[in-house]
């Protein structure tokens, strides 16, 4: 019996624990599926466990959520896991200033999101659950550092890294966005720091090359992202040698065809001949710039270009002239060789530069062959023809740039190389709350680095640490930690930096497929046949962080041995933030909208409901609290429906019979056209079009018992009541699955509605838009006919003489004459 009035709070609590206890949404590994049916693994990006659930999370995990009970209803055997990202700076600052520890903080999250998440009914198969800051689960990743060390993939290396002051630690190249932290959004300074590092750039061109399999299924912006992040120029490098020296300049250049056109070399502040090409009264501006630019990130663009003359010259290799050596801000130390070839007239920045300092502008690229030589305004950037450039004269840009290549090499002063702008992954950080990394030094220069032996890991974090008031990592002071005494008999001192945590997001998604082995990080069998992810559902932002280094990971463990295949995610849907009253919410912005409160009132199908139907996945959401309420209308419109049929639902109905017409068919065929919209639209991602159509079909069930109360109450009429009201519920059932639970189980259906065989549709009955013929036979009236609207007039007729009425006013004789006017009347004239 479907009650008066829909109780969501009573309903939710109740199948959310009968899915829970029965193992409803339980995955089973698909080399182990006795019903064998299609793997698919959906996944959304685990949450960090701030403390509590917000609407960002409820449309985020809505949507993974629906296509992964679409998944079920269409006979898949579905995996969606959900973890904790549990590593990282909140807790420790958490712990910082409230004196609790970091590993009680997360776990008291976790415990407290996992009510939040289990409160929204996702069809989570939590047996799989990992929580990263568990050694159980970073274990394995200090064994896979160690493989990557041995494979020649890790390194440790002293030099300037990006750190935040505010976050007292370093950040990868990847985390500096406009030069500040991703994380707290100050501002980055440089720090010379020993770091350990992944060599990201061994897999830079497979990277680049991976995006094949991608395109078309992952965001065109994510991989645009990630292309120029990677960065591949095709260039050449060539040797400026310097007078009296053995050492020569050299620099790296998309544009060789230029070469003639060089009229100074430009060093980066921080080369290393910069000093030794310096007049004695030059360094002091040397340390003046080299301080200036010592904060300049990679990605902020020098506006003012500014520079000064070394008082050195180098020499051209080709022709032998002396050219003179500066200094400028705008030259990168970590791109390319840290010096390049001034070509005014070609290079924008070079011209800029030649034009503040007076230095000459030689114009060696033309339209074509006949040129003339014209004052340049601005640099002539596009390719063309060679002039002014000896002995290649007439070439165009395109020849010049295989043959000047080929002329340095003759004179081994230069070569075609291929530079790439990713650097490889600082992963130190110098943080207490993260995975410790496995390694020791034998003598406290540290200098000597070994590998912690397989038999003492995991390397557990100590938890006896003090917070409370401190800067800085107290691993550091950690005596007990710090000690190390391993199984080999050997002693030193522990590393204490921890790794970032984008490196425990970058296997988490395969340590699901085996979530609770504890003899390897994954059973390559679960992970073969699970892998890779189906869908995958994240924001944005984390396109040139954690889904740059999950694909990179990925390959390395595919190398490795553990898993097959080269890339992890499939399909990549990017979903908008939650705004309101135009901007992202947030606590400091106070325009927080708490799931709590709106679940409490509304319940979590309508919060599910609002959060697919108020926008595409990929746009952004913007709140509205008139959008929430209509939502949940209309989920008492459909339970009122459920109530006022309630008996029908229960009892046992045959299919409508196939001669139903008027109302009763108009029904059935929004019914129809309903089931293939919602399912088509899912499949597309289309979630708000597929809710409009539910909608409809609803508004029209309404509609025909507002202009015939009794329509239904006919045999046909509660087949046809029946048909609509469980195709309804079951196409619901991915939205609203607490509801659609609810019917189901007063209806005379087996099973839970999460597991029900999605609806089909009967084809025929899709041709909604009907009209009625007129049929006469020699000019008298004697059938009226439905037929769809824009059908042909050789189907009419067809279908006019497939009449038994007509046939039998026609006695038996010939056609003389069909005349058909248009979607009003048809006239058979016989004789
Ligand atoms: C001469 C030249 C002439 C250049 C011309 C361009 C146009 P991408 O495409 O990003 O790889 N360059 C090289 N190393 C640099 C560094 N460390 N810092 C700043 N700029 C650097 O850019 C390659 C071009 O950027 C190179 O080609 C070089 O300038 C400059 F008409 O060489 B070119």
């Amino acid at each position: 019996m479907i009650t008066e009035t829909y109780d969501h709070q009573g309903i939710e609590k109740k199948w959310q624990k009968r899915w829970e206890t029965e193992k409803v949404f339980e995955a089973v590994n698909p080399d182990k599926d006795p019903k064998k049916r299609p793997k698919f693994y959906c996944l959304s990006m685990f949450p960090y466990p701030s403390g509590s659930i917000h609407m960002g999370h409820i449309r985020n995990y809505s949507i993974g959520d629906v296509i992964s009970r679409f998944h079920w209803m269409q006979g898949y055997n579905v995996l969606q896991p959900i973890g904790w990202d549990a590593f990282g700076l909140p807790a420790e600052n958490a712990a910082q200033q409230r004196g609790v520890h970091p590993g009680e903080w997360t776990l008291k999250n976790i415990a407290q999101m996992q009510e939040g998440l289990k409160a929204i009914g996702l069809a989570y198969d939590w047996d799989r659950e990992v929580a990263t800051c568990l050694p159980d689960y970073y274990r394995w990743e200090q064994l896979f550092f160690k493989k990557f060390y041995d494979a020649g993939l890790v390194y440790r290396k002293t030099g300037t890294n990006n750190w935040c002051e505010q976050c007292q630690t370093v950040l990868a190249n990847e985390q500096v966005q406009e030069g500040r932290c991703w994380r707290c959004d100050s501002e980055v300074t440089q720090k010379e720091l020993t770091q350990w590092y992944f060599k990201i750039t061994d897999y830079a061109e497979q990277l680049l090359e991976g995006h094949a399999q991608l395109k078309g299924k992952w965001p065109d912006r994510v991989l645009d992202m990630q292309h120029h992040w990677i960065g591949k120029s095709r260039g050449c490098r060539a040797k400026f040698s310097l007078e009296n020296q053995a050492d020569a300049i050299e620099i790296f250049t998309t544009r060789a065809d230029t070469l003639f056109g060089v009229t100074f070399v430009t060093l980066a502040a921080g080369h290393p001949l910069a000093a030794s090409l310096c007049s004695e009264d030059k360094l002091p501006d040397l340390e003046a710039l080299k301080k200036k630019v010592k904060n300049q990130s990679r990605e902020a663009a020098v506006t003012e270009k500014e520079g000064f003359f070394t008082g050195s010259y180098c020499l051209h290799p080709l022709t032998g002239e002396k050219v003179p050596v500066w200094i400028g801000n705008f030259v990168l130390m970590d791109y390319g060789t840290g010096a390049v070839m001034a070509v005014p007239a070609h290079d924008q920045r070079d011209f800029e530069f030649a034009k503040k300092y007076k230095l000459p502008i030689k114009q060696v690229i033309f339209d074509d062959a006949s040129h003339s030589d014209v004052e340049l305004e601005e640099a002539r950037t596009e390719l063309g023809v060679l002039g002014n450039s000896g002995d290649f004269n007439g070439l165009t840009s395109e020849q010049a740039k295989e043959k000047i290549p080929e002329a340095l090499q003759k004179k081994s002063l230069g070569e075609v190389t291929t530079q790439f702008r990713l650097r490889d992954w600082g992963v130190s950080r110098q943080r207490y709350w993260g995975t410790p990394i496995p390694v020791y030094y034998p003598t406290a220069e540290k200098n000597d680095p070994k590998l912690v032996p397989d038999a003492d890991l995991p390397v557990e974090l100590p938890p006896d640490v003090e917070f409370k008031g401190k800067t800085g990592n107290p691993l550091a002071n950690h005596k007990g930690f710090v000690n190390f005494k391993g199984s080999n008999g050997e002693t030193g001192f522990r590393e204490t930096d921890t790794f970032d945590t984008f490196v425990e997001s970058s296997w988490y998604y395969a340590r699901y497929t085996s979530a609770k082995n504890d003899q390897a990080p994954f059973d390559k069998a679960a992970a073969d046949a699970w892998l890779p992810v189906d869908c995958y559902i994240g924001g944005i932002e984390h396109a040139c962080m954690h889904l740059l280094y999950a694909r990179f990971f990925h390959r390395v463990l595919r190398d490795l041995g553990y898993l097959s295949g080269d890339e992890p995610f499939t399909k990549l849907l990017t979903q908008g933030m939650v705004i309101k009253d135009g901007s992202k919410m947030s606590k400091s912005k106070g325009n927080v909208v708490s799931p709590e409160a709106i679940i409490e009132k509304y319940g979590a199908d309508t919060a599910r409901v609002f959060c697919l139907f108020a926008a595409p996945p990929e746009k952004d959401l913007d709140w509205s609290d008139k959008g929430v309420e209509g939502c949940y209308r209309f989920l008492n419109r459909v339970w009122r429906l459920c109530h006022q049929f309630s008996s029908v639902l229960e009892s046992k109905v045959a299919s409508p019979s196939s001669d139903i017409e008027g109302d009763l068919l108009a029904v059935r065929r929004k019914t129809h056209w309903m089931i293939q919209k919602v399912g088509e639209d899912i499949a597309s991602y289309k979630f708000n079009t597929a809710i409009s159509a539910a909608m409809e079909l609803v508004n029209e069930v309404y509609g025909t018992l507002a202009r015939n109360a009794e329509a239904f109450n006919s045999e046909d009429g509660k087949a046809v009541i029946y048909e609509t009201l469980r195709s309804l519920i079951l196409c619901l059932s991915p939205y609203a699955p607490h509801l659609s639970e609810e019917v189901w189980s007063v209806m005379n259906e087996e099973g839970f509605a999460s597991h029900a065989a999605w609806p089909t549709f009967d084809a025929s009955l899709l041709q909604e838009e009907t009209f009625v013929l007129v049929v006469q036979v020699n000019g008298k009236v004697r059938e009226k006919l439905d037929l769809p609207k824009g059908i042909e007039k050789a189907e009419v007729e067809k279908q006019v003489l497939a009449s038994e009425k007509v046939q039998s006013f026609m006695g038996g004789k010939t056609v003389r004459k069909f005349i058909y006017v248009p979607e009003k009347l048809a006239n058979v004239v016989v004789g």
